[in-house]
């Protein structure tokens, strides 16, 4: 869509630029005219079908009319919690003049510009020289620990020409082990096996070579409280580990706000989403880092390894919630 006449009438040899390039542009070019023909492009937007009551919708007042009660509409589709949702709208009604409110482009376009403003990110990993960096993922079961804990030491290893290890304290699940040392052996990187404290102080030292160590750890169920406190009393080596806690989109958004809390004692440092590639909503990535105050630091989009992960951004978090790339091109 957005083929509107207002496009292609800018010069054709020009590569398309992407959806943030033309959002950056929108925002240093002067006021431009409302464009009606935008409006009318905008159709498909439209017949989007709100399988919910617009609550948001009604709450934000009578003057939510064109693109921005098509906004408002959206950040319910993606469950956006409403309240930040709320300040959203606000926002762009506060930094977008009026003329623009019925044109989606324009709407998008800032508020794009707000939640690259607000995001909490925080990645990529940092390693510093001569010092051992240790990742720890946790999380719930089948979120994506082990595979998230492989794509990133892929890239360590083979795009960033880092030494890694891993470590597996995965001794609950059958095959657990086999398969991060399949992984391991795949990706030609040392393993060890970590059961208890005295054993993880052992793999660390003998990865002391090692910038950058892995370790994975077993999921945890709604009520496995004594072990959680296993992996609680595993990773306690004097704030060394740096803890990462590895939460799905497509878990309901209730459940989210409790694993948030449930992991609170593991004291994680901060978030990765996987399976936003199978999730219909992507708020979760402005409403976890909201609900409990760390930022996002990877992104799971498939289950290839090592090539769905991307480090969180902002821009990457607007385009998602926004659904930019694909409404407004390239
Ligand atoms: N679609 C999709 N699938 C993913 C993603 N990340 C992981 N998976 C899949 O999710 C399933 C579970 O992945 P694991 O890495 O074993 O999950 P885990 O959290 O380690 O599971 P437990 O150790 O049993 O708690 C596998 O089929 C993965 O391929 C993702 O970003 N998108
Ligand atoms: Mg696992």
């Amino acid at each position: 869509m957005m083929n509107s006449d207002n496009s292609s009438s800018k010069a054709e040899s020009a590569p398309a630029p992407t959806w943030f390039g033309r959002i950056l542009n929108w925002f240093s070019a002067p006021a431009r005219p409302v464009s009606l023909d935008l409006e009318g492009s905008s159709n498909e937007e439209q017949v989007r079908p709100v399988d919910r009551p617009a609550v948001l919708v009604s709450q934000v007042g009578p003057q939510t009319t064109g693109a921005l009660r098509r906004l408002a509409e959206r950040l319910q589709q993606e469950e956006v919690d409403p309240h930040e949702a709320r300040n959203l709208l606000r926002e762009v009604r506060r930094i977008l003049p009026e003329t623009h409110w019925g044109t989606d482009f324009d709407v998008a376009a800032a508020a794009s510009e707000v939640i690259v403003r607000w995001a909490s990110v925080a990645g990529p990993l940092k390693v510093s020289a001569g010092t051992q960096t240790v990742v720890a993922l946790v999380g719930p079961t089948g979120v994506g620990k082990s595979t998230t804990l492989a794509k990133l030491a892929a890239l360590a290893r083979y795009k960033d020409g880092r030494k890694v290890g891993l470590i597996s304290t995965d001794t609950y699940r059958v095959a657990a082990v086999e398969q991060l040392s399949a992984y391991a052996r795949l990706l030609e990187l040392p393993l060890a096996v970590a059961e208890d404290r005295q054993q993880m102080e052992e793999a660390l030292g003998a990865f002391g070579d090692r910038e950058l160590v892995f370790i994975d750890t077993a999921g945890q169920g709604p009520h496995d409280e004594k072990r959680l406190r296993e992996v609680q009393d595993l990773l306690r080596l004097e704030d060394r580990i740096h803890t990462h806690l590895v939460i799905s989109a497509t878990t309901k958004h209730s459940d989210t706000r409790d694993i948030l809390k449930r992991f609170e004692p593991l004291r994680y440092d901060g978030l990765i989403v996987t399976k936003l590639d199978e999730s219909r909503s992507h708020g979760i990535l402005l409403n976890a880092p909201h609900w409990c105050g760390r930022p996002l630091t990877y992104l799971g989009l498939g289950q290839g390894v090592p090539q769905d992960i991307e480090v969180a951004t902002a821009e990457r978090v607007a385009d998602l919630v926004l659904n930019l790339s694909q409404r407004f091109g390239a």
